[in-house]
């Protein structure tokens, strides 16, 4: 799987120029991308990295935090992993297949999203599409008459959760894959998909591209696959194998400790392309490059090399359980709810999205075994995040300050002072607390900037350093052995730019 991974990397560089070239993404008035001069001094490039932003769907995909992907079709009922042109539509079977089960499994750990698969690798449709039989009319599931992604897509909204879908490029059952009908046929389920269904918030391509059933690979037209979904749902973020989020690089659910959602990009003026496509490429069409698996993607030696930047922030994708789809062998292997904790802690607290599948059952349900840990963590989530100490404190006497810091709003913050990329803030407590948590937000909406920070507590009348990181980005998480103290002060050693310190909070886990 990480082959595939690896051979994405080059398609998506390829895909992107002529996606932005085409498609104008390019030349809007867009603060998420930025190109660097030839003979740009470093001091220079760091600072505008500094002042890329985030585009609003991006935004939008970054505050849900947690997303439940669910991995369900016919390899369930086969009990593969990865399928193969043999597989029938008579096999899909689910006997109490249950959208509203998935839902409320989806709130109970604390998610605002879920993202369907409506198509694996192995090309079975899990709508009702017009462009291939294999598919749920043709099982015996509600006598070919059922529609999943119809179903999971109105249990989303009853439950006040956004909705996204997997869609797989490679197809090991379509006659016409390895020639261009295929991409027509591609763009088509698409357009079923992202018209049938209400507001669709993200598109998940992943890079793999096998061999379909007469032995030949596809040239994927990404950028006509881009194209639709702004066309039809412009809300919706393109991931992993697009330009909106992307894979942070393993599927361990453990992200980098130093996670920069700004990225070198290519600036690539492509007349070729430019001129064939009747397209003017505008100031220049972006693409990360680099290898997206490597420990460091944007630190200022990445960026010094740089021709351009772009906002490319980290998804972390990680199941529930050793596989993506559900084997009945692994019910015993379900990751406890300490471990998704631990997941949770190196992902959404080290400036990343967690994206954490639940592969459903052939009853169509998502196990008893991956509830209870689902139901675990966010039990142990709620419990430490309930109350920030830091709430009712003062920082330097200045009430407000620190209220700024606790409100739950990244957009207001607290800053050194303008011009200034280094500085402290201490807040008093109204009493002496004990806490062993720290949780950090830069005002992200303006660009990511903090390198280098400690958080020092006073103990004993001394100032002793209790952790330290590097970036923080959306958010970052620390855990450290118990302190107990009523000053605490964050130093910030080295910024991009003047930091934004948007939330500063101070927690302690529950025992145990
Ligand atoms: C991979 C696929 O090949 C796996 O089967 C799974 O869908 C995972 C999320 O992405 O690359």
């Amino acid at each position: 799987m990480m082959l595939f991974k690896k051979t994405w990397i080059v398609a998506i560089v390829v895909s992107l120029i002529y996606f932005q070239l085409n498609t104008g993404y390019a030349q809007s008035a867009n603060r998420s991308y930025i190109t660097v001069s030839e003979v740009e001094p470093l001091d220079s490039i760091v600072k505008k990295a500094a002042h890329v932003v985030p585009a609003p769907r991006q935004v939008m995909w970054q505050e849900l935090e947690l997303t439940c992907f669910y991995h369900f079709g016919i390899n369930t009922f086969y009990n593969y992993e990865w399928g193969n042109k043999e597989q029938m539509a008579e096999m899909f079977n689910p006997t109490a297949f249950d959208a509203n089960q998935w839902a409320v499994a989806a709130k109970s750990a604390g998610a605002r999203m879920m993202l369907c698969l409506a198509k694996h690798h192995d090309g079975f449709c899990l709508w009702p599409t017009k462009y291939t039989d294999f598919s749920v009319k043709s099982s015996p599931w509600k006598n070919g008459k059922g529609d999943l992604i119809d179903e999971l897509s109105k249990a989303a909204r009853t439950h006040g959760l956004k909705f996204g879908i997997y869609l797989s490029p490679w197809d090991i059952h379509s006659p016409v894959y390895g020639t261009d009908e295929y991409n027509e046929v591609f763009r088509n389920q698409l357009r079923e998909l992202l018209t049938g269904y209400g507001q669709i918030d993200e598109v998940w391509f992943d890079g793999a591209c096998g061999e379909g059933p007469n032995g030949k690979r596809q040239v994927y037209d990404w950028e006509g696959f881009y194209k639709v979904i702004r066309e039809l749902q412009p809300q919706a973020v393109i991931a992993v194998m697009g330009p909106d989020v992307r894979w942070v690089g393993t599927e361990s659910g453990y992200g980098r400790t130093t996670e920069w959602s700004v990225v070198p990009a290519s600036a690539a003026v492509l007349e070729d392309i430019a001129l064939s496509s009747q397209q003017n490429p505008g100031n220049g069409a972006f693409m990360p490059v680099g290898n997206m698996m490597d420990e460091d993607l944007g630190s200022r030696d990445k960026l010094s090399k740089a021709e351009g930047m772009m906002w490319y922030p980290s998804e972390v994708d990680v199941s529930i359980r050793p596989g993506w789809f559900y084997h009945e062998r692994e019910d015993s292997l379900v990751k406890s709810a300490e471990k998704l904790v631990d997941i949770y802690y190196s992902s959404v607290g080290r400036n990343s999205l967690l994206l954490l599948n639940l592969p459903a059952d052939r009853r169509g349900l998502i196990h008893e075994n991956d509830l209870r840990s689902l139901r675990g963590m966010k039990v142990i989530l709620d419990a430490t995040f309930r109350i920030n100490l830091l709430e009712g404190g003062t920082c330097e006497g200045n009430v407000e300050v620190v209220r700024q810091l606790t409100d739950s709003n990244t957009m207001t913050y607290w800053s050194p002072g303008e011009g200034r990329t280094t500085g402290a803030l201490t807040v008093e407590m109204p009493g002496k607390q004990t806490f062993d948590r720290v949780l950090l937000q830069e005002n992200y909406q303006e660009g990511q900037r903090v390198e280098q920070f400690v958080i020092e507590a006073e103990v004993n009348g001394l100032w002793i350093t209790i952790t330290s990181g590097t970036t923080i980005g959306y958010k970052r998480l620390l855990r450290f052995e118990p302190v107990s103290a009523q000053r605490i002060r964050l130093r910030i050693l080295s910024a991009r730019d003047c930091p934004q310190i948007g939330t500063f909070g101070l927690f302690k886990a529950p025992e145990g």
